[in-house]
């Protein structure tokens, strides 16, 4: 079954049995003294990067890291990011790309699952120090063997360029962090055959050219600013990356003046405070908007407050990509999530049975197709996939005549903070470590900017605790910053299924009235 798929991906020339490392190659080649990196110091042509790529790679092997080795980084928005990713690449030692605001419960989590024999770090990023956070994980994950710092012990990973035997195209390439459904988060192998795929082709949906400015203003592990089309999209086509170290207006905004940027990525919450800011932007053509879902209302403000064009993209780290296209109806642009992105992209829409619903019919999102996972790393799953390999959202939508697919909630249990994604029941388990937590439930209340922010709904015992007592548990416990919810409601029961689980419908339904 998987076998024949991947030898109609091959034949129809979605997989071309290139590696990401020799891409760069081909890049440095054909595009040679351009700009392909800006960041906050440094400016970086094709040939540069590449040849960085070589040395750092070299870097790597003579710290013994090998191919199948797996390397957690997280590094925010600097060039650096990038040279590693290429240099891993080389090696055929795969990135695991955390995101800054992890901390020691999903850092340690990500090192124990992926065996990571080195985790990279900046020194200190918005107002955290990582090398506490590392010496933490050092203690705990023996198979962490280096340690390396952003413009520290990393700059010092340069060795002359050795000769390296290429890896397998179709082995991994890199890990993305999979939002998740439940517990901590898993991790999403990404072969180079598939992401090539998966950036080239979104290179070409957004009509990224040479001339193409790309602003990575979201942090740039994530798939969405890293390849949807995103930095390695935009090096394909021969434009210029530039990486902001925060999406700010009030760095964003200098960035794209200075740079001349054309497209950006953005997450609803970003995309309100840039209109609230707005001035003109006269270079840039296109903002694109996914993660979470787009009010109409903001939708519409968009081209005429920012005087580009609107994209809507409803991707995920598992593969998927739904753009809306540059040339749709604008009715299309403002009111869906975009059609799939690949004609070989296979998408169902079932009912709870799992039966396909009638066309025009909400119903939960499956999807396989050349650049979608068919299992997590190292992770039973039974329900995350079909038999037949599809991958089950959770993501509830409805397909127009068109194509394109409006979101209309989920059936997983998780909050989407804004783009930021929490599972419930992770943050639900280390509440019930509270002393005064008896039960708990995390639901997701609208919220103006957000779109969701978090509650914890809380049974107390021996007295209600305040919303402060439970946030520093959490961070005592080592989870991520976003995780934290935004408010408590103290209640005498959760509302129960007859199943005996908490109803989380319901439970949102009775707060409706909560601001
Ligand atoms: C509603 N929900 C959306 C949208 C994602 C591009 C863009 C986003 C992601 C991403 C990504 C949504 N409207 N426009 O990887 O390459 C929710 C869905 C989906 C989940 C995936 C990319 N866009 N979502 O957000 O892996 O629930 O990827 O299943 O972080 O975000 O989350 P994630």
């Amino acid at each position: 079954m998987s076998e024949a798929l991947d030898a109609r991906y091959r034949a129809e020339g979605y997989w071309r049995g290139r590696t990401l490392g020799s891409l760069l190659r081909d890049w440095a080649q054909k595009y040679g003294m351009r700009t392909a990196l800006v960041d906050a110091t440094t400016r970086m042509s094709y040939v540069e990067l590449s040849a960085r790529a070589d040395r750092m790679a070299a870097g790597l092997v003579k710290l013994g890291i090998q191919r199948g080795d797996r390397v957690v980084v997280q590094l925010p928005n600097i060039a650096d990011f990038v040279v590693l990713c290429f240099a891993l690449f080389r090696v055929g030692a795969a990135p695991v790309l955390a995101l800054p605001p992890h901390r020691l419960n999903e850092i340690r989590h990500l090192c124990q699952l992926s065996e990571a024999v080195a985790y990279v770090i900046p020194s200190r990023h918005a107002g955290f120090d990582y090398r506490s956070l590392a010496s933490a994980v050092v203690a705990e994950v023996p198979s962490v063997r280096h340690v390396l710092v952003a413009g520290e012990s990393l700059s010092d990973v340069d060795e002359d360029p050795v000769a390296l035997d290429e890896p397998d195209p179709s082995s991994v390439a890199l890990y993305l962090l999979s939002g998740g459904t439940t517990g901590l988060p898993k991790l999403i192998p990404r072969t180079h055959d598939d992401y090539a795929y998966n950036f080239r082709a979104s290179a070409e949906v957004c009509e990224l050219g040479p001339a193409s400015v790309y602003l990575a203003a979201l942090p740039v592990a994530h798939n969405f600013p890293l390849g949807c089309p995103g930095v390695f999209g935009t090096l394909h086509a021969g434009g210029t990356a530039v990486l902001a170290s925060s999406p700010a207006p009030e760095v964003a905004f200098p960035l794209i003046h200075q740079e001349k940027v054309t497209i950006t990525a953005v997450v609803p919450p970003l995309a309100l405070l840039w209109l609230d800011n707005a001035t003109s932007l006269p270079s840039l053509r296109l903002l694109q908007v996914g993660g979470a879902k787009l009010q109409p209302e903001v939708a519409k403000r968009i081209t005429p407050e920012l005087g580009c064009a609107l994209q809507q993209v409803f991707g995920m780290a598992e593969g998927l990509l739904n753009y809306t296209r540059l040339d749709d109806p604008q009715d299309l642009v403002l009111t869906t999530q975009g059609r799939p992105m690949s004609p070989a992209d296979e998408i169902r829409i079932v009912d709870s049975s799992g039966d396909p619903v009638a066309p025009g019919e909400r119903g939960e999102l499956l999807t396989r197709g050349p650049y979608t996972i068919r299992g997590y790393f190292r992770s039973e799953q039974p329900h995350s996939f079909t038999p037949d390999g599809f991958y089950r959202s959770g993501d509830l939508v409805r397909q127009l005549p068109s194509g394109h697919l409006v979101v209309e909630g989920r059936v997983k249990d998780l909050i989407n903070r804004g783009g930021d994604k929490i599972a419930c029941d992770e943050v639900e388990n280390h509440l019930l470590g509270h002393p005064q937590v008896r039960d708990v439930a995390m639901v997701a209340l609208p919220d103006r900017i957000l779109g969701e922010r978090s509650c914890a709904v809380v049974v107390p015992r021996d007295g209600a605790p305040s919303l402060a007592s439970l946030k520093k548990l959490l961070i005592a416990q080592g989870l991520a910053t976003y995780k934290l919810p935004d408010q408590l409601v103290v209640v005498d029961a959760l509302p129960l299924t007859n199943v005996g689980k908490v109803d989380k419908q319901r439970l949102a339904a009775q707060l409706k009235g909560e601001r």
